[in-house]
């Protein structure tokens, strides 16, 4: 088979191809309107952006390019990125070739480690993950190309550049903040024998005999790649990215998107939640204690989190594929168990309450309390784990739209008065 970027060599023709004869034949066909309450509620079901590499079906939860995400469970991360910008899973020979680039982008610059240290010590992880990718943005060859008048055609292959430069070293990146900021020493070097996930739990530095946290974080980066292209990180970058900033530029301010609470930092609020039940009730509460307890933080103005979700209107898929690793590796562990409660007792609460549309967990519900059993306790760094599976999906998403010359993002917004005097003019017609 193909390596990648022979791969999307060979496809791209034929995708620009598509999109040309799509826009000629229909381009005046209407997909989607927009009503009052859309424009006022976060474009929530406003149909108005194109991803090719995975759709969430509200029923069904995510699938890349086609393949349910409970199906991938147990690929690796390279596979997925592969998968993700090709459509094609690679088989073992275009795998061992995009893990070789992998490994030959790996070393991280020095200059990294002076910013991050030089950083205070109690910033954000995700503050610090974000600008370690914005100071490589001094190494990007997009940049550099297209100062010296890079065909346009030719876009795709330097922001693939840029992509593989970024992810091959985002593991050491992650790993090095983690031990900055737990305090556990210098940044380990990476192991060349390992798979990119693998090599990311061997730099994390925490001990794992049983070679089942290794195991982890391969479902961890798997599952956490992409949710198509209108969440907040996917379209933060997307429209960062059309402005033809890098790849280094557009996944560092989708990853700040991804810094929310409401977004990608929910994993880290969910964690909280658990272990504040945890040392109010000393251990794992009844599930009447478990009612008392949550109906009193809704009460109190505060979300579940981990509970429901913009699109998703069943059990997040990737919180079912985490639940059975939990069952099989940690099923008498508190944490656990007090996730597996919340599960029994939450959405049942969330229906009777009846505001959230969606009363199911997502996949942060559950993501933190299996990172806790294996030691990973500071959850104030969850979300950059959740930032270093993501960055796959982003730079796909940057790889693709490039390669069909997407133009910049520029939707039209309207003020609050033109609203009013529109629908004033148009009750006085009625
Ligand atoms: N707990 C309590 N109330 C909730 C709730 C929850 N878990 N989920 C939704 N609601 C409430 C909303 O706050 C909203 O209340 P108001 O009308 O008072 O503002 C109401 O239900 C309707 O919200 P919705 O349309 O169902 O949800 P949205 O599409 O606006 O928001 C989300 C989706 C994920 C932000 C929301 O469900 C939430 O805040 N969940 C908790 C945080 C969380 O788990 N986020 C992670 C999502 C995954 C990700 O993107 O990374």
């Amino acid at each position: 088979m193909l390596g990648l970027k022979e791969k999307l060599q060979q496809q791209i023709p034929a995708l620009r191809e598509e999109v040309r004869k799509l826009i000629k034949e229909h381009g005046e066909a209407v997909i989607s309107e927009a009503t009052v309450s859309q424009v006022f509620g976060g474009m929530r079901g406003v149909k108005g952006l194109v991803c090719d590499t995975s759709v969430v079906d509200p029923d069904k939860g995510l699938a890349v390019r086609g393949i349910p995400i409970g199906e991938l469970a147990d690929r690796l991360p390279e596979e997925i990125f592969f998968l993700l910008c090709t459509g094609e899973l690679p088989d073992a020979e275009a795998l061992a070739s995009l893990q070789a680039e992998f490994r030959k982008r790996a070393q991280v610059p020095p200059y990294v480690w002076d910013v991050l240290e030089a950083m205070p010590k109690d910033s954000h992880p995700m503050a610090m993950f974000s600008t370690a990718i914005l100071v490589m943005e001094r190494d990007s060859g997009f940049r550099r190309r297209y100062a010296e008048g890079m065909p346009k055609d030719t876009y795709w292959e330097a922001t693939l550049e840029d992509s593989l430069q970024l992810l091959a070293k985002l593991p050491a990146v992650a790993a090095g903040i983690y031990r900055l900021r737990s305090h556990r020493g210098a940044p380990l070097p990476s192991d060349p024998r390992l798979d990119w996930a693998a090599g990311y739990a061997h730099m994390l530095g925490l001990s794992d005999p049983s070679g089942e946290f290794a195991n982890l974080m391969r479902l961890y980066l798997t599952l956490h790649c992409d949710h198509e292209g209108g969440n907040v990180s996917a379209f933060t970058c997307h429209t960062v990215g059309s402005a033809l900033s890098d790849a280094y530029y557009a996944v560092s301010a989708g990853l700040n998107g991804l810094a929310g609470p409401l977004h990608g930092l929910a994993n880290q609020e969910c964690l909280h939640f658990v272990l504040e039940v945890r040392k109010k009730f000393d251990g794992v509460p009844s599930d009447e204690q478990l009612r008392d307890h949550a109906s009193n933080v809704l009460k109190a103005g505060r979300v579940i989190p981990g509970y429901g979700h913009a699109v998703l209107r069943v059990t997040d898929p990737r919180f079912t594929a985490f639940h059975k690793f939990g069952e099989r590796v940690c099923a008498d562990d508190n944490i656990f168990r007090i996730v597996d409660r919340i599960f029994a007792v939450v959405p049942g609460l969330l229906r009777e309450q009846g505001k959230a549309k969606d009363p199911w967990p997502n996949v942060d519900a559950i993501s933190g309390a299996l990172l806790y059993h294996f030691g990973l306790t500071e959850f104030e760094y969850y979300t950059v784990l959740f930032g270093v599976s993501r960055a796959l999906g982003l730079c796909a998403q940057l790889v693709l739209n490039r390669a069909l010359g997407t133009p910049i993002t520029r939707p039209k917004s309207v003020s609050t008065e033109w609203i009013k005097s529109n629908f004033k003019a148009a009750q006085r017609a009625a």
